[in-house]
């Protein structure tokens, strides 16, 4: 009979190609060798290491999966994945920053975009030159985009828009904001710039998740907004949500990351640790654990793996996305949580970074659609019926 590999019962390895494995390779040493020292202060002191995005472009990790002609990578959907999922083991708020830049600016622009747009934007983002935000939710609007207030009137050589955006992950230091707001009641979406009269973007503090990554809000005060930056191509909420079936994807995979430091972190503190004469590891009820959050996450891995394959071959549906979001991050924080738990004591300590992603998965269940927004996603897709219209 074959070996038991205990970090990989499943044989996950094994189904990627020799590229898929480098790919993973050269993100893990850069995320171990020069994000891990850094988590553990910036966490702490709530600032976000804006090199980091220069970093990650140099690295070809920004919009990687759009074409090389715009300076990206044209990795496949599973290589995004395999780098979501090493970023995240490091910290969700690291993710965060490649994901919205990824799926939630470069991508609407890429494929709801003119030309010029492209040209204009991609590069620059690629590299990490400049940051963008994604702005959808709104104070009043959070799980239901659709009765976002912002709203644009047509003007001479442009549009003109007012509303204010909330939780916006990045928007203190972006110099481009993909913003969605209503036009002649269609949803239709904008590409602002840092600077432009009007638009201003204070940071939200004293956040307990995700203190490696800004977040604040956007405020429109009759921006200008010129004709040649309203996105063509796309009109109503299919455009904010084609994004975020992109991003939700790469959470899936990123979760499990951080849901595999605190398995592995539970495992070799509970070897470690000696109680009652023996290790915490000894005890069947540790085991149990361990054993739980092992399945989980080779189920997990397995899901994400056949999603971005399906991804690759166009045969993902939105649903099937919800799914592997809810699935891997709601089980990412439950491990985190039963991880924390294991560590005693030490659990509360960041020196620990058990705590951190605790608190970090918190946020990310939230964001992207809730846990529940995407179990009822799930219901009416298998009932025809909507829980959560009127
Ligand atoms: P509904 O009637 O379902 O749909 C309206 C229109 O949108 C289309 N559509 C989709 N298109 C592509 N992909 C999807 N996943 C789509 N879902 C819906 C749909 O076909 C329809 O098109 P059309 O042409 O007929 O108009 O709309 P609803 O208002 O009833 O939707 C309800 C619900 C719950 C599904 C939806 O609103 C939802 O998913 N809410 C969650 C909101 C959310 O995810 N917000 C995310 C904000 S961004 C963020 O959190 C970034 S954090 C990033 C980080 O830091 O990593
Ligand atoms: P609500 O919609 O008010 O939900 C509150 C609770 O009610 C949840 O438990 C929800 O599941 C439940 N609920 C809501 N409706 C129903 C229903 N019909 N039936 C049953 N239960 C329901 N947004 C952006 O646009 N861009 C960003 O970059 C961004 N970054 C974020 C970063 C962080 C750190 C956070 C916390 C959020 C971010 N968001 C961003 C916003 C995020 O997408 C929203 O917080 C999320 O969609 C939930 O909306 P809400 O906070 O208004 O909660």
């Amino acid at each position: 009979l074959a070996p038991f590999a205990w970090d990989d019962p499943l044989l996950f390895e094994a189904q990627l190609t020799e590229d898929e494995r480098m790919v993973r390779d050269a993100t893990q040493t850069y995320c171990q060798e020069r994000l891990m020292p850094r988590i553990l202060a910036s966490n702490r002191h709530e600032s976000f290491d804006r090199d980091i995005m220069s970093e990650m472009g140099e690295l070809g990790f920004l919009g990687a999966t759009l074409p090389t002609e715009y300076g990206c990578a044209g990795m496949s959907y599973v290589c995004y994945g395999l780098v979501a999922r090493e970023v995240e083991r490091v910290d969700s708020g690291y993710r965060s920053a490649l994901s919205v830049q990824s799926s939630l600016v470069m991508y609407p622009i890429y494929a709801y975009g003119s030309e010029a747009q492209r040209r204009r934007y991609l590069p620059r983002l690629a590299r990490g030159e400049w940051v963008g935000c994604f702005g959808l939710t709104e104070p009043d609007h959070g799980s239901d985009p659709g009765g976002m207030k912002t709203r644009a009137t047509k003007v001479d050589g442009g549009y003109r828009l007012t509303g204010t955006k909330m939780w916006i992950t990045n928007s203190p230091i972006a110099d481009v904001f993909v913003v969605w707001g209503k036009l002649d009641g269609r949803i239709r979406g904008f590409i602002l710039e840092r600077g432009w009269k009007g638009l201003s973007a204070p940071k939200i503090e004293g956040k307990f998740a995700l203190r490696a990554s800004v977040t604040g809000e956007i405020v429109m005060d009759d921006v200008f907004v010129p004709e040649e930056n309203l996105l063509p191509d796309i009109a109503g909420l299919a455009g904010p949500f084609g994004c975020l079936n992109r991003a939700r994807y790469g959470i899936a995979w990123g979760t499990l990351g951080a849901a595999e430091f605190c398995w592995h972190a539970a495992r070799q503190y509970t070897l470690d640790r000696r109680q009652f004469g023996r290790p915490l590891a000894a005890n069947q009820i540790i085991q149990l654990k361990l054993a739980n959050m092992q399945t989980d996450i080779a189920f997990g891995l397995q899901a994400c793996l056949r999603v971005g394959r399906m991804m690759d071959e166009g045969t993902a549906s939105p649903e099937a996305i919800s799914m592997i979001k809810r699935y891997a991050s709601g089980k990412a924080l439950e491990i985190a949580r039963i991880s924390r738990d294991m560590h005693g004591g030490n659990g509360i300590s960041d020196e620990f970074h058990v705590i951190r992603h605790v608190m970090n998965l918190e946020a990310v269940n939230t964001y992207e659609g809730t846990h529940d927004i995407h179990a009822l996603i799930l219901g009416r897709a298998q009932t025809g019926i909507a829980a959560f219209a009127n």
